[in-house]
């Protein structure tokens, strides 16, 4: 991999992932809305603008691959997702394909998936079940990295990330936790993995408490090095600190579930 763009390079997770990435990938291309404060000395950015198709034609030009982190990263408004998620994910992939990239990283998340309930162990292969408006265009996003890789033979790797941060703070995140190197490490394989043509793998470290069968990465040599039990009982004492959520307590995508839920509790097992 020559020149590979990072979109959303200022955003929490951008900023660690940048800072690893650039070591493995020099010709690193850093993109956001806003230039980021604490950008490196060097370092070479282009503020873009999503959903303008020509900001993102620009920056696309001469990539070979692309990590796309950038966009609204958790629910909101849905003016806001369908401007950032929707349109400007697909001119992303849009004008990725135009000008010849070859491998896209798309940043899904786990509340593509949050509707399944927690005592369900689920494949990369599910229906997706989204439990916000910002988790159905995480499923629009992988929709979309499956119809260009089906169409027109460009490699993509969705990553339904679970929450990337130096620890699991809370007993949901010990199942769905995952390291800044463990990210690295799923980057890698899929800007550089030869086999690779369409996959979804599960952002998560090696977590016993997974809800996720996350064989199709292992498949690939993912082998994480990050183990959320090594934080338990920080994290569970942390738990303790939150009130109780019968529905975000039983689905697996926590108060993304529960926010502005009116469906009744019957699906709720005791
Ligand atoms: C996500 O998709 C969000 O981007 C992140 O901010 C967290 O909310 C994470 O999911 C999570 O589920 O913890």
């Amino acid at each position: 991999m020559k020149r590979v763009l990072l979109t959303g390079a200022a955003g929490g997770v951008g900023t660690r992932l940048r800072k690893l990435m650039k070591p493995v990938y020099p010709d690193l291309v850093l993109s956001d809305i806003k230039m980021p404060g604490d950008l490196e000395k060097g370092a070479n950015f282009v503020a873009v603008d999503l959903t303008h198709l020509d900001q993102v034609e620009k920056i696309v030009d001469g990539v070979e691959g692309i990590v796309h982190l950038g966009g609204f990263s958790v629910e909101g408004p849905w003016d806001a997702i369908l401007q950032a998620n929707i349109i400007g994910c697909y001119n992303l992939f849009d004008a990725a394909q135009r000008k010849g990239v070859k491998r896209v990283i798309f940043a899904s998340s786990n509340h593509a998936v949050g509707f399944y309930p927690r005592v369900h162990r689920i494949g990369h292969d599910v229906t997706t079940r989204p439990d916000s408006r910002y988790g159905v265009s995480k499923a629009f996003g992988e929709a979309l990295g499956a119809f260009y890789s089906d169409k027109h033979g460009m490699r993509v790797t969705c990553l339904r990330i679970g929450n990337v941060g130096d620890k699991p703070i809370d007993l949901r995140r010990l199942a769905i936790w995952l390291s800044y190197e463990d990210l690295l490490q799923l980057t890698r394989i899929g800007l550089e993995h030869p086999d690779l043509r369409y996959e979804i793998f599960y952002g998560a470290s090696f977590n016993e408490r997974s809800w996720w069968d996350n064989s199709n990465a292992y498949r690939y040599g993912y082998r994480p090095t990050g183990r959320a039990e090594d934080f338990r009982d920080e994290a569970l004492a942390e738990q303790a600190k939150l009130p109780p959520d019968p529905v975000g307590d039983f689905f697996q995508g926590g108060t993304f579930t529960s926010a502005e839920y009116t469906a009744g509790t019957e699906r709720i097992w005791k």
